[in-house]
């Protein structure tokens, strides 16, 4: 029985006064209960990890970042941030692969595989996201683009360090759009990708792994999506933002 895992993604949103009110509303109104029946992560961005570090101490609710840099250590790379800074800032997740990054800073399969090797040597869990575009999907891509992009990452990894990834399956078409993948639809892909990770890893490693759904989950749509066998939580970015339906969400996880 895998243990839900509901992380938010709050992308590039939020300011000090405004994460300090969210947390406090998010404490004052059960996530620090929920965290015996489902794992809670929040990802802020990285001005803010120190801020939301210390607002958690005491809690079991985990700090994700968004990004690292993968190719340096230390050294003169202005405006990157390495794992081992991450651990520093008691991160334990770290996003890799989002198609918001794939799109916008033109992130390939390799350097998403390289960034969680990066990540799994300093001790912390990558998060990889994959997906398809509406296009891809249309024109009968899916299983195509999934199968390139999981493998990249999975053939890179040893065993042992594939057995420490989470995965995120967030299509596309569905991210801040309000289109939601049916549970269904969901499902399906979900059951594929694990699959494809049974070929690398084998039937029983594969199942103990955790998939998490993203693309426009809310309170209403996350019972039947957290319901499917194989969706293990999700990612949620604008629903995030908001307290009660960040934990509407986290309730549906239960
Ligand atoms: C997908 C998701 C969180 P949203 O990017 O990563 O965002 O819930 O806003 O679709």
């Amino acid at each position: 029985m895998r243990k839900l895992l509901v992380a938010a993604n709050w992308k590039m949103n939020g300011r000090l006064e405004q994460n300090r009110a969210l947390l406090q509303s998010l404490k004052n109104n059960g996530l620090l209960e929920l965290n015996h029946e489902v794992d809670v992560l929040i990802i802020p961005p990285a001005c803010y990890l120190s801020q939301v570090s210390q607002e958690l101490v005491g809690t079991q609710v985990k700090l994700g970042a968004q990004n690292i840099c993968s190719w340096l250590q230390d050294g003169a790379f202005t405006g990157e941030m390495n794992a081992q800074m991450m651990v520093d800032l008691n991160v334990s997740h770290v996003l890799v692969g989002h198609s918001e990054r794939r799109a916008f800073c033109a992130e390939s399969d390799e350097l998403v595989a390289e960034k969680t090797k990066a990540c799994l040597v300093s001790g912390l869990v990558p998060l990889v996201c994959v997906g398809e575009t509406l296009d891809e999907r249309e024109q009968g891509l899916l299983q195509a683009v999934l199968s390139r992009q999981v493998l990249t990452v999975a053939k890179s990894l040893d065993e042992e360090a594939l057995s420490k990834v989470v995965w995120a399956y967030e299509p596309v078409w569905a991210i801040g759009t309000g289109l939601t993948a049916t549970p269904e639809q969901a499902q399906e892909v979900h059951a594929f990708i694990r699959s494809l990770l049974a070929t690398v890893m084998g039937q029983v490693a594969a199942d103990k792994l955790h998939i998490l759904y993203g693309g426009s989950v809310k309170a209403n749509n996350a019972v039947e999506l957290f319901a499917q066998k194989d969706i293990d939580g999700g990612l949620i970015g604008g629903a995030s933002l908001s307290a009660s339906d960040f934990l509407g969400i986290c309730n549906a996880a239960k």
